[in-house]
């Protein structure tokens, strides 16, 4: 175990939440607090130092050394005996199969951010037991700053190629500032984390094609990469933007004890406990994420230093910790229609009773942060990942031409894990089937454009696209649809005291 690592897990007793560290052992988290502020400098020390997840990003020696990691860690990890519950293709099954006839993902689900991250945090603790870098993390993708795969994970010859379609998200709106700003700004753990989940997070598995579209995902080495951008995204979003995670009993105790160690043997982990890995065991190199900058941009609000400020350290830890009881307080809800299909060659226009003026007036009256949400739940999951959805407001002629610079443009989805060979009630359980579109900016501009009659009725689009250069293998297919709702929203946030 690296000296200078602190461990945290959550051992047999659910009840009490506890971290382990070195030479210290395990403790509550109470009393960790206690060490910290009172002045144990070891602890302060080891979580100050804490092995950082860079930005994959070229011209940086720290970058180059940790894919060098990555790359090694990896290949030790296939070099293991299948026997082994650390060799690469054992723990990809923890997450799922090409067949879906195992694993354990969790896809839409509450715990889609938190089941991820024990899942890399694991690894981590693998690939350094495995190559003896005890100070090294997985670094992130970022995909909207940086929206073309790193060349070391392209490159033929190195042991994070892999067999993909397409490495290149440029141009894919998910990515783009717009959809993330509405994303990082949002102030409900669940609805943010359904549209990270549903938009670049699946757009990012579906663009890639191949394994990364499949339960069997984590084979393919720019998984990790990914999903430590989501989970940058989340950590984000908790820590420097001051947003709650869930702080309810049942989501915080709810455990997991299938995961693998360093040493090969089965762990637990909590949902509670994965609050604070960011926090205790890694850091994120801070970068923008849309609209949202770093923190060192911001000098104002640093995250503070368990060294040099450790009551500020250790109120951040409680706050992040406690988290709140969330919930949406829907105030208008819209019945667009129940029980619809989309063809995949035709784009399919929905027509409301819903006024512009009824949304413009909602809108104008909203002032403690309401949005409106377009909520489209899929009855029957596609048989194929080669398409997303492009959603459009008011465009009856919008198809598969049409570019998302329309200002009738209001957001897109992918799917994930649909295509699986067996997909059966195994994976659609796992599988997202409800996706959330924030359309307040796209009414907005509408309403700006003239392009929203205060007594014409509004009309949605759903455009199935293709992925650049891919025709669809099943062109005939057809997606259930259970419900398209428009609704008018506003998250409830209470501190967990
Ligand atoms: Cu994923």
């Amino acid at each position: 175990m690296p000296a200078n690592t602190i461990n945290l897990f959550d051992p047999a007793n659910r009840s009490s939440r506890r971290v382990f560290i070195r030479g210290v052992g395990t403790i509550s988290l109470s009393l960790f607090a206690s060490l910290t502020l009172g002045g144990c400098e070891t602890i302060r020390q080891q979580i100050e130092n804490r092995p950082v997840r860079r930005r994959l990003r070229l011209g940086s020696v720290e970058v180059d050394n940790d894919i060098a990691i990555l790359t090694d860690g990896v290949a030790r990890m296939k070099a293991l005996p299948s026997t082994d519950p650390r060799n690469w293709t054992a723990i990809s099954r923890i997450h799922g199969t090409a067949d879906e006839t195992a694993g354990f993902c969790e896809h839409a689900s509450t715990h889609f951010l938190s089941w991820h991250r024990a899942y890399l945090y694991f690894l981590e603790r693998i690939i350094r037991k495995l190559t003896g870098e005890s100070d090294w993390a997985l670094p992130y993708w970022n995909w909207n700053q940086n929206p073309r795969m790193h060349p070391a994970f392209r490159s033929a010859s190195s042991t994070l190629d892999h067999p993909r379609d397409e490495t290149d998200m440029t141009g894919l709106t998910a990515f783009q500032n717009v959809r993330m700003n509405a994303i990082m700004g949002e102030p409900n753990f669940f609805e943010f984390s359904s549209q990270l989940e549903g938009t670049p997070h699946n757009m990012v598995h579906s663009t890639i094609g191949r394994d990364m579209v499949l339960g069997s995902a984590p084979i393919d080495p720019i998984f990790w990469a990914h999903h430590s951008m989501v989970d940058y995204c989340w950590a984000k979003w908790n820590i420097e933007l001051e947003n709650s995670s869930p702080g309810d009993r049942d989501w915080i105790r709810t455990n997991w004890t299938y995961f693998v160690n360093e040493d090969g043997e089965s762990v637990e982990m909590s949902a509670g406990t994965t609050l604070l890995l960011p926090l205790l065991s890694y850091r994120f190199e801070a970068s923008p994420v849309g609209g949202f900058v770093a923190p060192d941009l911001r000098p104002s609000r640093p995250i503070p230093s368990p060294q040099s400020s450790p009551e500020e350290f250790t109120l951040l830890e409680e706050r992040i910790r406690k988290g709140a009881i969330i919930r949406e307080e829907v105030l208008r809800r819209f019945e667009i229609v129940r029980d619809g299909e989309i063809q995949l060659t035709k784009p399919l226009t929905l027509d409301t009773n819903i006024r512009g003026e009824q949304l413009t007036n909602l809108m104008a009256a909203s002032n403690t942060g309401e949005r409106l949400f377009l909520k489209i739940d899929h009855a029957r999951l596609p048989p194929t990942n080669d398409f997303y959805l492009r959603v459009f407001l008011n465009m009856p002629d919008a198809n598969v031409m049409t570019s998302n610079s329309a200002p009738q443009f209001a957001g897109s989805y992918a799917f994930f894990g649909t295509a699986s060979r067996h997909a059966n009630v195994h994976s659609e359980k796992h599988r997202k089937t409800d996706f959330l579109i924030n359309i307040s900016q796209t009414i907005e501009r509408l309403s700006q454009a003239g392009l929203l009659e205060a007594n014409q009725t509004i009309s949605v689009q759903l455009v199935p696209t293709p992925f650049r250069e891919r025709q669809l293998s099943r062109p005939e297919a057809r997606l259930g649809l259970a419900a398209v709702d428009l609704t008018y929203s506003r998250a409830i946030v209470e501190l967990v005291e």
